[in-house]
């Protein structure tokens, strides 16, 4: 089943991380790592990988992998037990607590992480065996709201339109979309559109992110104020004589009602412009790019779906293009593009609590039919509980058995303080993971089981496009890792439900749920891949990737959907949806006079646990920040360079600063993925409001009123070491991955001694030390072998040295004794200068050969990459490049600056 040979050929296989699903080609080294090449045949990215894909054999090492079953025994110690123990302990939890409490007691929380078949089991299980739809997903933090819209306006959780509809279009709006760091391949396609046809392309975020290029239109708009913007734009429309009289009334309904609440909303330009905080020129040059451009599409994610009104959000969206009738024609449509390498897949097979399976809600019908097909003894009747208020039910008890599945929530959930808080309540909490140790296991879970990751499982996802892709192992399993389906099914025999669980392989669930989305479907239903349930193993093997629907004998793939007005609304109409004023729910005041914005960066995916494995992804970002506004930085005493603590209604931390002109006044940006296994007091989530919307019960990770001040501490450094190490409590400190081990980047108020005290047990007999009492100044390094073991530097913060030249030497495998005695002066050994921190992953190209190149006459991005190769893979990087040469122009001595910093 899982006893793959590891086969020295390349497989094809899926990327793990974003929703692009862009095609793999792993070849194994047979020493358990791989090669890493992009799928020229894929169709989601004909080749192409970008900095996170490329660097995907740099997180396959076995270190911080959870291997075997472990178990907490009375006197809280975890301890390795055999599979079939934890499985019977497991299944005892289950069974007790719902036969003393009934089914509503139970949840699992999985992942859009997991692959479809891992979700379909877990799905069956609970909602039709355990008897509850306790069910729900990060999904839930990432595409509700999405699903919410599309569910009101079409009837259907459908995406209408494909990727080839960006390589096709003349306008792209990208609204809260960071696409450029976020779903780096498809940006690319669509500059590649904007250089070769000349498409236009609108950026609408309050901060102006390296998605938005030179010579786009940029609306940075107040947070939380899309839905003004858009009812603007379909009175502007419907003023304009933009409309599809005949799309509109052969195929929706609503339509008046909904452009009268638009009208009180934003009625005008001058209406819109205020309600924004945009310039009239800038609203009225967007209103008219869109109403002159049949060919429009609009792509949206986090800062559309995370938020108190998502949902309304996004219907405030789907009305513009309902009313102008480009929906699902090429170069024309409505897009959402999906977080998660399988947030698709988690939709299809029924993984939220308002779900059921296949694309079924909790109709009679939907679950009469569902329970047939599943011979289920104990189907849910009624909706679950949502991720937020699942915690909450947890918190309070109501809750006590929780199976936590392909995701960090401690982590991740809004109030994450509050979230940890809960867990540890529970009566049995089980937590199947990849990794040993995360914030979730450490939030006291009672049973560990071994997941297979990436490069092991096999099975499929479904990308943002409805194109289901096959993962395929192409490692062998480690220790006793074993697939979650399997997992599943092993607790589901021993709730005496064996025979409907008697599964062997990923290629039996996957005919399943594709039967299951044929079930009486007679086109009732868009999500049915009918024409894959009698797939055989061989075919599964082999499965190219492919677009749903792909239903029981048709063969004519179908691309898009309901460019012929059919929606699945029993009328078979659309809905235009009248939505809300848009009005935040929280507020700010003199103690939160800010608001917070949480979101990524390029190189980092989400809590860490594999993108933090690589050397060459810890380079572009290495420690968590704050970006503000320089006049709130004035306002607030807040330097560049320097740290502030943010504090909230729920919790705190602390962050370097970036004042910046991209981030707009009044609000902060900080990133999500540092935690405490990563950083010291830089877990963001811990900050965020547990503000839902009331449609999706999406929470609003982009805005919680904070207040910043700054955080001075008198000492800077670094520790580099082959091993993680523990911090000094009280330490800022953040940890990413370098060549050779780990490195630790930290600041502090103590002194010296307390370094040295920290360091002594580490010293070997090799070290070197050297120390400027008076200065404050203490560098350390104990060699083994012919190598850096471990090294300390840490002195003022004033003047403190760069990382780059040790971190070179401390990779190398062997310091020669020049290296050595100029080691502790941070100099490299021949006097050249340090690369610079990494600006260009896929390369290793850093900012201060870069800005040599500059300096050299390397006046473009396009002439840098030739000299370089920065920027000509994946084309992350550009927009950095353009910035290093704007502020070498302005400024020549800036870029050093900024580098020795
Ligand atoms: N590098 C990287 N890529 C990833 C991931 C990752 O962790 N790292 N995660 C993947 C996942 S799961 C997801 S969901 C996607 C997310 O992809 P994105 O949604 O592109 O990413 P975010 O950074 O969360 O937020 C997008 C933008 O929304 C803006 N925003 C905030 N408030 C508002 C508002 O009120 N209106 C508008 N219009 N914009 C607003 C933010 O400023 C931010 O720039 O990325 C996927 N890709
Ligand atoms: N403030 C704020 N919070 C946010 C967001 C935000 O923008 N702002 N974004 C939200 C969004 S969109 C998302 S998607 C979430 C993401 O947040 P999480 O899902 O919590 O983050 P991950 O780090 O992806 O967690 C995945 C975990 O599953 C494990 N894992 C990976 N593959 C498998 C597998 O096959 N099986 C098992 N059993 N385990 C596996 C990994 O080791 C890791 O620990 O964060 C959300 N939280
Ligand atoms: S864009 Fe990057 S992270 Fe997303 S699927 Fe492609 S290679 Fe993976
Ligand atoms: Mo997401």
């Amino acid at each position: 089943m899982n006893a793959v040979d590891p086969h020295l050929h390349a497989t094809r296989t899926t990327c793990p991380y974003c929703g692009v699903g862009c095609g793999v080609l792993a070849t194994p080294d047979g020493n358990g790592g791989a090669a890493i090449a992009g799928d020229p045949a894929h169709p989601a990215n004909l080749g192409r990988l970008c900095s996170k894909g490329s660097a995907l054999g740099e997180t396959l090492s076995l270190d911080e992998r959870l291997l075997h079953p472990m178990m907490r025994s009375d006197d809280g110690e975890m301890a390795q037990v055999a599979w079939g123990d934890a499985l019977d302990h497991v299944a005892e939890g289950f069974q007790k607590v719902v036969a003393e409490h009934g089914p509503s007691a139970v949840a699992f929380y999985l992942s859009g992480q997991l692959l479809t078949e891992d979700y379909y089991v877990a799905n069956k299980l609970m909602k039709g065996f355990l008897g509850s739809a306790n069910v729900d997903t990060n999904s839930r933090l990432c595409m509700a709201s999405s699903v919410a819209g599309h569910k009101r306006a079409f009837g259907a959780d459908t995406v209408p339109g494909c990727y080839e509809d960006l390589d096709q279009a003349d306008l792209l709006v990208l609204v809260g979309s960071n696409a450029a760091w976020c779903h780096p391949v498809l940006y690319q396609r669509m500059l590649a559109n904007k250089q070769t046809r000349g498409a236009r392309i609108v950026v609408i975020d309050p901060r102006r992110t390296d998605t938005v290029g030179d010579d786009d239109l940029f609306l940075g708009l107040k947070p939380g104020t899309d839905t003004a913007l858009f009812s603007g734009l379909f009175a502007y429309l419907a003023d304009n004589a933009a409309l599809d009289r005949s799309y509109i009334d052969e195929h929706t309904s609503g339509f008046d009602d909904a452009l009268v609440r638009a009208r009180t909303i934003a009625g005008s330009v001058v209406a819109t412009a205020k309600a924004t905080g945009l310039d009239e020129i800038d609203v009225a040059t967007f209103f008219q790019m869109f109403k002159a451009t049949p060919r429009v599409v609009t792509l949206y994610s986090q800062g559309v779906n995370q938020s108190a009104q998502g949902t309304d959000k996004v219907n405030a969206i789907l009305n513009c293009h309902l009313a102008t009738g480009r929906i699902g024609k090429p170069g024309a449509s409505p897009f959402s593009l999906t977080g998660q390498p399988n947030a698709m897949g988690g939709r299809e097979v029924g993984g939220l609590a308002n779900q059921l399976a296949a694309h079924m809600g909790f109709t009679p019908v939907d679950i009469d039919r569902v329970r047939r097909f599943w011979k289920a003894p104990h189907i849910a009747t009624h909706e679950g509980l949502k991720a937020v208020q699942m915690f909450e039910a947890i918190g309070r008890g109501e809750i006590r058995v929780l199976w936590v599945m392909g995701t960090n929530p401690a982590v991740s959930l809004p109030d994450a303080d509050a979230v940890r808080a809960a867990l540890s309540k529970l009566d049995l909490f089980v937590v199947s993971e990849n990794v040993r140790s995360n914030d979730t296991v450490n939030a006291g879970a009672h049973v560990l089981l071994p997941a297979l990751a990436w490069g092991e499982k096999s099975g499929t996802v479904t990308n943002s496009e409805r194109r289901v892709s096959r993962q395929r192992s192409f490692l062998r399993a480690p220790g006793e890792a074993r697939p979650d389906w399997w997992a599943l099914s092993e607790v589901a025999k021993r709730l005496g439900y064996g025979a409907s669980f008697a599964y062997t392989s990923a290629a039996e669930i996957f005919r399943e749920h594709a039967a299951l989305s044929a079930f009486e479907n007679n086109g009732n239903r868009d999500f049915d891949i009918g024409g894959l349930m009698k797939v055989s193993d061989e075919a599964f093997d082999t499965m190219a990737p492919v677009q749903w629907p792909v239903r029981e004998g048709t063969t004519k793939p179908q691309a898009r959907f309901f460019a012929d007005g059919q929606f699945y609304a029993n009328d078979r109409r659309a809905r235009f949806i009248a939505p809300e004023a848009p009005e935040l729910r929280t507020q700010v005041s003199i103690e939160r006079p800010l608001r917070l914005n949480t979101g990524r960066v390029r190189d980092q995916w989400h809590t860490m646990t594999r993108t933090g494995l690589s050397p060459r992804l810890g380079q572009h970002i290495p420690e968590p920040f704050v970006d503000i506004h320089p006049d709130d930085a004035a306002q607030f005493g807040i330097v560049d360079g320097g740290h502030a603590r943010l504090t909230t209604d729920y919790g705190e931390c602390v962050l370097r600063v970036i004042v910046s002109e991209r981030q707009q006044r009044g609000m902060l940006f900080a990133p999500i993925h540092w935690n405490d296994e990563t950083a010291g007091f830089a877990r963001v989530g811990g900050l965020v409001a547990p503000i839902t919307d009331p449609f999706s019960g999406q929470p609003e990770n982009k805005a919680t009123p904070v207040a910043i001040v700054p955080a001075a501490f008198t000492q800077r450094g670094f520790v580099l070491s082959r091993i993680p190490l523990e911090m000094p409590f009280g330490v800022q400190w953040a940890r990413v991955a370098v060549t050779g081990g780990v490195g630790y980047l930290l600041s502090d108020s103590t002194d010296v001694e307390t370094w040295q005290n920290w360091l002594k047990p580490l010293l070997g007999d090799d070290a070197a030390e050297y120390e400027d009492v008076g200065q404050g100044v203490y560098r350390a390094v104990s060699f083994k072998d012919d190598g850096i073991e471990t090294c300390l530097f840490i002195g003022p913060t004033e003047g403190a040295l760069s990382w780059d030249a040790v971190k070179e030497l401390f990779a190398a495998e062997t310091v020669s004794d020049d290296q050595r005695r100029t080691l502790l002066s941070g100099k490299s050994a021949d006097g050249a200068a340090s690369a610079g921190p990494i600006v260009c992953a896929c390369f290793g190209v850093g900012r201060n050969t870069i800005c040599d190149a500059i300096a050299a006459g390397a006046g473009t991005a396009a002439e840098i990459g030739a000299k370089l190769k920065a920027g000509t893979n994946c084309g992350s990087c550009i927009p950095e490049l353009k910035r290093l040469i704007a502020t070498s122009e302005a400024e020549p001595d800036q870029q050093r600056k900024v580098a020795a910093s």
